[in-house]
């Protein structure tokens, strides 16, 4: 059993192996298929009508599919892959809540329950977007709204906020639902820190009230295989954004906190050590006109990976640019 990841740039094309799942970026309406399809809707920047990406089962891979409480899922072995879509304007929060901080809560309480009946209780990556993230209301940034429900749920489900968990990326889109798309195993995670940055679910509190649960990465370990999760990674040092306005600095200063990620990875590899010539990856960048030099920096830095270039917006507001990836063994 191998699990691949697949990238695909033609709309009209879909993959003919067994899929697991996947997602599609770009403004236009997704496919009606058969597996867990996250939506993204925002527009790829550099070129094609839409990025498809899919995580490949081998052919002829048993797999079973359904859904619980919306969350859409697919499981091939011990393998789960799902994505719940939770439009706001459908949420009553409870007293003290906003309807953004309770569809974090409502999703990720579902996502728990649903692994727990699949006796799959590791959550090893998680894809979150939601609609203006930068936004305030009711006086708090909306990203930070997010945080305290999705924390909130963590230790509702009996699960830790702080060391052993996902990685992870939480990015802005123009408009949708908030959308949460994970795999989900039956090991846990080995997590990666960055000793450059401080742990993200240990930000004090003037980034919120509620730090944000994710590590920088995550070694995970499907039968034979090892995958690396590097989150996203963005121009923080310590839990500072450094270079404010500086997109090219920033530039830089990710793809430096994602090298110190990958040396730490590489300590705790079975597989053997990661460069960063090694890994795909997607980076997020808030105004297009800053792709010209978003893309400069990473050519020079990362040579020939596979570099998506997708518009979003950063979850703090200082931030122009952010970068995840992965790498398939
Ligand atoms: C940061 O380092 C940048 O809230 O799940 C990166 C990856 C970021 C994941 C999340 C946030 C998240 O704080 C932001």
């Amino acid at each position: 059993m191998s699990l691949s990841l697949l990238s695909l740039r033609s709309f009209s094309s879909l993959p003919t192996g067994q899929v697991l799942g996947g997602f599609h970026v770009g403004a236009a309406s997704p496919p009606a298929v058969a597996w867990p399809l996250q939506h993204l809707p925002t527009p790829v920047l550099d070129g094609g009508e839409a990025l498809r990406e899919c995580w490949l089962l081998p052919d002829g891979a048993p797999v079973l599919t359904g859904e619980h409480e919306g969350v859409v899922w697919r499981r091939s072995g011990d393998l789960l892959f799902g994505v719940i879509d939770v439009p706001e304007a459908g949420v009553v929060p409870e007293p003290g809540r906003s309807a953004l901080q309770q569809a974090a809560f409502d999703i990720y309480a579902r996502i728990f329950q649903l692994l727990d009946a699949q006796g799959l209780p590791h959550l090893w990556r998680l894809w979150n977007y939601m609609a203006d993230i930068n936004g305030e209301a009711d006086g708090l940034e909306r990203y930070r709204q997010f945080n305290i429900g999705r924390g909130d749920a963590f230790e509702a489900g009996a699960r830790s906020v702080v060391g052993r968990v996902p990685a992870a990326c939480a990015l802005g889109v123009a408009s949708g639902p908030l959308t949460v798309a994970f795999l989900a195993g039956p090991t846990p995670i080995v997590p990666v820190e960055n000793p450059r940055q401080v742990s993200a679910f240990l930000y004090p509190d003037r980034y919120g009230p509620r730090s944000p649960t994710f590590s920088r990465a995550a070694l995970v370990h499907p039968p034979g295989q090892e995958i690396l999760f590097v989150s996203g990674t963005a121009s923080i040092v310590g839990h500072e954004t450094v270079h404010p306005g500086d997109v090219r600095a920033q530039t830089v200063e990710s793809l430096d906190n994602i090298a110190a990620v990958l040396a730490q990875a590489s300590l705790k590899s079975r597989s053997g050590p990661f460069a960063l010539g090694d890994l795909g990856y997607r980076a997020y960048v808030r105004h297009p006109a800053d792709l010209a030099t978003v893309r400069e920096v990473v050519a020079q830095r990362l040579g020939d990976a596979p570099v998506t270039y997708v518009l979003a917006d950063v979850c703090r507001s200082d931030l122009l640019v952010e970068i995840e990836g992965q790498c398939v063994r």
